[in-house]
Parts: C-alpha cells; sequence; structure tokens
C-alpha cells in the first residue's frame, strides 16, 4: 500500500476501466455511455487462444434468448458459428452475460474476430506461440524491480534504464548499513538488492519469499515437464545470460541473496531469525525513482513468519541450484536450518499490522502454516526425520482448509507445502502422498466448479475480489495447472488456461490487467518510476505488468471516490492513484509469470516447442572468387524488446577470415568471429532487422557458418 499524496489529474485522464465498464444490468455505478460500452459487450482473451485450448468468450447482453455467435477470420470471412448459452445474471460482475464457445475451431491466424448480436470482439489470434512473448516479459518483471543494481538500457531500451537504487549514494540512505528501528536492535546491517515489492520501494521477506519461491517453482515444473530449455540460459534479458545457469534461477538468486542478508547475524539476539522487512522511514512522494528515494531506511523487528518463508524458499534452492552451483546450494541449505531453528525458538513473534508507515504492513499472525510449507520444503531438500516429523506433526498435513476458499498468497501458505509434498519425490508412505495429491485435485475441482457457475469463468467467489485478487485468480490457475500435470486430465489445463482468458480481457470490463498484452490493456498501475500517467517523461509499466486488478473494498480515495457501487468484479479503475486496484507487485506477477510459461508450452498436441531464441540471422554469400568471397549478415530482433546495443558471434567451419567489414566492427580470433554494432545501427527495434557486410579470405572452399549468437543467446 503506497500512500501517495497526489490525486491531481483530471477526471478526463480516468480512463480504461469506467468506459470499459459498461453495458451493467445492474446500477452502473460509472453512468458509462452505453454506445462506448456497446462495442465492448463481447468479451474475449484479447491476446488470444491456443489451437488446443478451451475458446470461450463471455457476452454481455439482456437477450435471455440464445443468440448466434460468428467467428470472423482476418479477411471478414464467418468461419466459425454457433449459439451462445444464456447464463443470465451474474453476480460478481453484476451483468447479464452469454457465453459463446469456439473451442472446436482450432485453425491458426491472426485477427479473429468474435460477432455477437451486431457487437464484435478486440480482434485476437489463435496459434500455439500466443504465450511466448508473456513468458518473458512477465518474467522479465523483476529484473525491472532490481533493486541494487543499474538497469541497462542494453537489456531494457532506454525508456526502462535507470540508475541502480539504495546503495548508499545520495540522495539514497540505503541500502548497505541500514539501522533497525528504535530499540529492534543496535547495529546496521547489508541488505542491499532484492526487488523492490511493488510501486514502493519496500522490500518485505514475506512477500518476497512467496515470488521467489514461485519462479523456482515455475522452473521445477517445467523441468517436470521436460521443457526446461525454455526458461533456460540466455532466454530472458537479465545480466547474468550466458552464465550457464537457467536465466529464471539467475533472476531469483538476485532476491534469494537478500533474502539472506535480512537474516539476523550469529552472535545478536534472535539469531537466525530474518528481519520482517526493510523500507523508507516514511512513505515517498509519487514519482519517485528508486535512487532518488531521499528517506531513511529501517530493518523491522524479525518476525516468525518471514524466518519461516526464508526456510521454505532457501531450503526449494538447495534443492534446485545444486546441480548448477552446489555451494550456493549448500549455503541456501545452511540459512533455511538456522531460520527453521530460530523458528522453533520463537514461535510467535507476529508482525503488527498497525507497523504499515512508510511500507506495507505485511502482518500475519497466524503462521503454523508457515511451518508447514517450511517443514516440506526442508523435507523435500533432506529427508531427514525431524522434518518429516514436523511435516506430519503439523495441523495443516491433515486440515480440508490448506486450499483456502481464496486459494494460496502471502499469508496462506500451507497450499505451497501441499504442492511440494505432491510434486517433488519424498519419503512419505505413499497412501500419505496419494492424499496429499487428491487434496490438489479436490482444490482444483472447486475452482473448476466455481467456473463453471460463472459467466467470466473466474475461479474465485463473488466475495473474493479484495487486494490482489488478479494475483489470487493466477494462483487458482496454477492449483489447477498441477492437478492437471498429476493427473492427466485435460480439464485442469484448460481450467488454467481459462483463468488467462480472465486476466487478458475476457472479463467484466473488458480490459486487459496486463500491460501490453491485449488491445485494451492496464497502463497506468501504482508505480513510482513508471508513473507516465503523472510525468509524461516517464514510462508506462513494461509489457508484462499485471494489475493487482478488481478490489470491493475500494481501499484508497480514488477507488473509493470513482468506484462507489460497484459490482465486485468491476471495482477497479486503471489510474496510477489507485493503489488498491491497480499497483504492481512481485507476488502478482510471479504467478503470472508460472502460469505464462507453462501456457507457452506446447501440449503434446500442439506442435513443437518453438525456438526460444530471440534472434534470427541469415548469412548469405553474395561473391565468391577463388581466394576470397563477401556476405550480407542479417540479424533480426524476434525478442520482446529492444536490443540497444549488440555483438554477434560465429565460427567460421572453413578456415576463412575476415580482411573487412561495413556497418559492423568485425574482429577475428581464431576461427571465432565478433562483429559490433557501428554506433549508429545500435538498436534494433522488436521485429526489426540490421545487415551489415564482410569480405574475406578462404582456402579453397566456402562454407557458410551456421551457429550465431547474438550477446551470447544463440539465434536461429
Ligand atoms: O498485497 C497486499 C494486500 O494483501 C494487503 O491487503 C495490502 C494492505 O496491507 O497490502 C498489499 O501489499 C502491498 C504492500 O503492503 C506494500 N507494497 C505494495 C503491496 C501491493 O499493493
Amino acid at each position: 500500500m503506497s500512500l501517495s499524496p497526489s490525486l491531481r489529474l483530471p477526471a478526463t485522464l480516468l480512463t480504461g476501466a469506467l468506459l470499459l465498464g459498461g453495458l451493467m444490468t445492474a446500477p452502473a455505478a460509472t453512468g458509462a455511455p452505453a454506445a462506448a460500452a456497446a462495442t465492448a459487450a463481447v468479451r474475449v482473451n484479447q491476446v488470444g487462444y491456443l489451437p488446443d485450448g478451451p475458446k470461450r468468450a463471455t457476452v454481455v447482453t439482456t437477450a435471455t434468448q440464445s443468440l448466434t455467435w460468428q467467428l470472423r477470420n482476418a479477411s471478414g470471412t464467418v468461419v466459425a458459428s454457433g449459439p451462445t448459452t444464456p447464463r443470465g445474471a451474474d453476480a460478481p460482475s453484476g451483468q447479464s452475460l452469454q457465453v459463446a464457445d469456439f473451442s472446436s475451431y482450432r485453425e491458426t491466424g491472426a485477427g479473429y474476430v468474435l460477432t455477437v448480436d451486431g457487437h464484435s470482439s478486440a480482434p485476437f489470434d489463435i496459434r500455439a506461440d500466443l504465450y511466448d512473448a508473456l513468458r518473458s516479459d512477465s518474467m522479465a518483471f523483476f529484473h525491472h524491480q532490481r533493486s541494487g543494481i543499474a538497469i541497462d538500457a542494453s537489456l531494457v531500451g532506454s525508456a526502462y534504464a535507470r540508475p541502480a537504487g539504495h546503495l548508499g549514494i545520495a540522495p539514497n540512505k540505503g541500502d548497505t548499513a541500514v539501522p533497525c528501528q528504535a530499540t529492534v536492535c543496535d547495529y546496521t546491517q547489508d541488505v542491499r538488492g532484492g526487488w523492490y515489492d511493488a510501486g514502493d520501494h519496500g522490500k518485505y521477506v514475506v512477500n518476497g519469499g512467496i515470488s521467489t519461491w514461485l519462479v523456482v517453482n515455475s522452473f521445477e515444473r517445467a523441468q517436470r515437464a521436460g521443457k526446461e530449455a525454455a526458461l533456460g540460459d540466455s532466454t530472458l534479458r537479465v545480466p547474468e545470460r550466458g552464465n550457464g545457469v537457467p536465466d529464471v534461477l539467475d533472476e531469483a538468486r538476485w532476491e534469494l541473496d537478500f533474502l539472506m542478508r535480512m537474516q539476523v547475524p550469529e552472535g545478536k539476539p534472535y539469531a537466525g531469525m530474518v528481519f520482517h522487512k526493510i523500507h523508507d522511514a516514511a512513505w515517498t512522494a509519487m514519482p519517485m525513482r528508486p535512487e532518488q528515494d531521499p528517506q531513511p531506511r529501517e530493518l523491522h523487528r524479525p518476525s516468525t513468519a518471514a524466518t519461516l518463508n526464508l526456510a521454505a524458499a532457501a531450503a526449494q534452492c538447495a534443492r534446485v541450484f545444486r546441480p548448477y552451483d552446489p555451494a550456493y546450494a549448500d549455503r541456501c541449505l545452511s540459512a533455511a536450518r538456522k531460520a527453521w531453528t530460530a523458528a522453533r525458538a520463537n514461535p510467535a513473534l507476529y508482525a503488527p499490522a498497525s507497523d504499515s508507515t512508510g511500507g506495507g504492513a505485511y502482518e500475519d499472525s497466524r503462521v503454523t502454516d508457515e511451518f508447514y510449507w517450511a517443514a516440506a520444503e526442508l523435507y523435500a531438500a533432506t529427508g531427514e526425520g525431524s522434518y518429516r516429523d514436523a511435516v506430519t506433526a503439523s495441523p495443516w498435513h491433515t486440515s480440508a482448509d490448506a486450499f483456502s476458499a481464496y486459494g494460496f498468497g502471502w499469508a496462506d501458505t500451507a497450499a505451497l507445502g501441499r504442492i511440494v509434498l505432491a510434486t517433488v519425490p519424498n519419503g512419505l508412505p505413499a497412501a500419505d502422498v496419494a492424499r496429499i495429491r487428491a487434496s490438489v485435485t479436490a482444490a482444483a475441482d472447486g475452482y473448476l466448479a466455481r467456473m463453471a457457475a460463472q459467466g467470466y469463468a473466474v475461479p474465485v467467489p463473488a466475495d473474493g475480489y479484495f487486494w490482489g485478487s488478479n494475483g489470487e485468480v493466477a494462483n487458482d490457475a496454477i492449483v489447477m495447472a498441477v492437478a492437471g500435470e498429476l493427473t492427466g486430465d485435460e480439464r485442469y489445463r484448460a481450467g488454467a488456461l481459462e483463468t488467462m482468458d480472465y486476466l487478458l480481457g475476457r472479463n467484466a470490463l473488458g480490459l486487459s490487467y496486463v500491460t501490453g498484452h491485449g488491445e485494451t490493456s492496464a497502463q497506468n498501475q501504482h508505480h513510482r518510476f513508471w508513473a507516465h500517467q503523472l510525468d509524461a517523461s516517464l514510462p508506462h509499466p513494461p509489457a508484462g505488468s499485471l494489475a493487482g486488478g478488481p478490489n470491493s473494498a475500494l481501499q484508497d480515495p480514488i477507488a473509493a471516490e470513482k468506484l462507489a457501487g460497484c459490482a465486485p468484479a468491476a471495482c477497479y479503475i486503471d489510474h496510477i492513484d489507485s493503489y488498491s486496484t491497480n499497483e504492481v507487485a512481485v507476488n502478482w506477477n510471479a504467478p503470472l509469470a508460472w502460469l505464462a510459461a507453462y501456457a507457452a508450452e506446447r501440449s503434446s498436441t500442439g506442435g513443437e516447442e518453438p525456438p526460444t531464441a530471440a534472434c534470427a540471422v541469415t548469412y548469405t554469400v553474395n561473391n565468391v572468387w577463388n581466394t576470397g568471397f563477401t556476405a550480407t549478415v542479417t540479424v533480426r530482433n524476434t525478442g520482446p524488446t529492444a536490443v540497444d546495443g549488440w555483438r554477434l558471434t560465429w565460427a567460421y567451419p572453413g578456415g576463412q577470415r575476415v580482411t573487412s567489414a561495413w556497418n559492423a566492427t568485425v574482429t577475428q580470433d581464431g576461427t571465432a568471429v565478433d562483429a559490433r554494432d557501428a554506433g549508429w545501427n545500435r538498436t534494433i527495434a522488436p521485429g526489426a532487422a540490421v545487415s551489415f557486410g564482410v569480405q574475406g579470405t578462404h582456402t579453397g572452399s566456402n562454407p557458410s557458418p551456421t551457429g550465431f549468437a547474438l550477446d551470447g543467446g544463440a539465434c536461429v
């Protein structure tokens, strides 16, 4: 919750949700003009649908009889049609709805439109690679949120580049030697790094822990499916690209290092416990780039919940990082063990709700579920009896409520323990593992039933639209995806994919909650740097940033003013000041990234996994004579973000030597050739290409090179 002092925008800038939220059959709080609403009455996933996935749309209409839907391709030809299913009044949205199901249509293409009763949907695609861009964009969010490192234009483009934040360089006060709040401790701690939580500059262990766990878990899940290459080294634009470690794990490590720095050192009171959070002493104004934050930073009292979050995330680290970096895995395990022991000795140090000056409280006074999750991870990592006993003695091991009605979340972590025990081989009796697995599928069945009962097929209940409801939707989808993995039942995959439809436009507002994905997407999320709505020189949030979503509690002034009387699923406004409906946060983007990676994976029927390279190179020999040749090299940026400054490398297979080059600076060492941009052509926009030429000598034959790498990442 970032309390912003600025509410200075005129009403004309209140875009998006209000205008798109029309055609409500319940009294509309917004007074949206009917004409604007009518064009948006057919709600689809605005990015599109997978050829082998479910394809459903929701129609907002007062009609009570079945209508006819028509699917038109880009040239306007009707390629499929059928009857809609009337669903009547839908409580969460307050709308009267019908559902169009065109799942049986499996042809691929771009620019489809669904038309019902004279109203047309936003255009959308049907293709197997639909989620490739979201897979990398949603994961790139974490790199953008990094504290303590410059965000480099060569990785993110110049609009999103910024100096390192909170490295103790004025006007920043931290985070290299951060004191505690008064009476908490008498020393300072280096807690640099990690990810900023959200639109604020706080770093909170409970939220960082669950987010890291989800990022690493997405890799683990892909590994179990044999599809981890898509998340492997050089698949993301992170500085660690090319280090031999999967990029997703590199990203998680940035936060893991921070989480371990938050542990109270040996010899100090509460050694092994973990400080609950570190943030500004007072809320900062909007906008505010991280390196400009002048507030003193403070460590807040250790908590049992934070300590167990570290224990869980670090134990998972020990398991998953071991093949790549055994020393790091050992360090993680040692931190996890210490945290566990300290939490057992201090089982009731609760973070209070009142501690919300300058940062969010992340209060939690029930930590038995954190104990269960941490014990499950420590048991999975070590197989040791003491951790197994902690698992089996926990009330959460047998409780029917481990998957709460509102899904899992930063304060409700028992479900994560169940997911670990259901998916990671462990020494529990087979019958116990079967029971745990059945609890995952039972929870997924509950979500499917809820979706089937709602016109927008949302897995959350009508009263479940609270702060961060979009994260809750994505978390529920994870449970369905895991159930699908455990059972092979396609209904669960369909449920998980259908929640993506909700996030990307098939919802009460006809709006994609993910920036840059979908015809009409949220773009003014609450963030201190991506604050274009407040300062036109600053960027909008980068593509792939998920808004918190509808929150019927209207917990910020602008939501309270503009959304009074809203139906729960329509309590959202795309305004930068609405931190209670429109902030971004690591714990919401993490399940989105998990889900995007899952959805981007090709199913057995969905075709081959495409190369994950972000570049494509052609090498054309233009001229060849007895001792020499000229060739044109064209490199295309097939990734989602701009390349700013490039280096293309290859090896000559036939003893060729470059003697001159144009439009690039080319050097050669043995067979290895290194071509760098010529300055003026340093930027390659997504989808764009640059060409350069080489002249060289050969020794009789002139075979073309085949493997090219852009900035260390293999091209196709
Ligand atoms: O996601 C958090 C939500 O569950 C709480 O109800 C809310 C109020 O305490 O805080 C949310 O988390 C915010 C945190 O406190 C500060 N950084 C931004 C987070 C997302 O809005």
